[in-house]
């Protein structure tokens, strides 16, 4: 049977889905149910009005929200409800380098904040609300912990390859 979504996962545009999918992606993995959808401050207002509005009632239990350029969606949504909302700057076609989503996100006002991740780091956005929901939820939590422990093999390994080889080898082919 399918889960009922308890992440949400939104976008102010369809062109900011190539970025987006990473977070899709990683609660995936995780099992994690989630929803998808474009909601856009600017184009549909009265929609974002109602996502965020109706989005603790349905289940939600974090709001992922991504948008570039003047990125008004993660700071809007969060504005209208009580849930967190993790915002990701997304470096949008016509953008200053993404500069203009990074800061448009990040500087909220006092009372209303947005926690916001990297530029197009939408599978940080993730693991974060995989975090939130790890609080609470011991499965998940335990996922989390298998991450960061496989995370640190990886590096360890790493390591001892640069130890092992000599770092002037390290590129070398196997
Ligand atoms: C923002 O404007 C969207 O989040 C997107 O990053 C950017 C460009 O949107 P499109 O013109 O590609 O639909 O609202």
């Amino acid at each position: 049977m399918k889960k009922d979504p308890i992440v949400g996962i939104i976008m102010g545009s369809d062109s900011d889905l190539p970025v987006m999918k990473a977070a899709a992606d990683l609660l995936k993995d995780f099992d994690i149910p989630f929803e998808l959808t474009v909601v856009s401050a600017h184009r549909t207002p009265e929609r974002m009005i109602r996502y965020a509005s109706e989005a603790r009632a349905r289940g939600l239990k974090v709001i992922i929200a991504g948008a570039g350029g003047a990125a008004h969606l993660p700071g809007m949504v969060a504005s209208v409800t009580s849930l967190p909302v993790i915002g990701v700057p997304v470096k949008s076609s016509n953008s200053i380098d993404g500069w203009d989503s990074v800061l448009s996100i990040l500087q909220m006002p006092n009372g209303i904040p947005v926690a916001t991740v990297a530029l197009n780091a939408s599978k940080n956005a993730a693991i974060l609300a995989a975090s939130m929901i790890g609080s609470f939820d011991e499965v998940v939590g335990n996922k989390l912990i298998a991450f960061k422990k496989e995370m640190e093999a990886e590096v360890i390994g790493k390591a001892d390859k640069i130890k092992a080889q000599g770092w002037q080898n390290f590129f070398d082919k196997e």
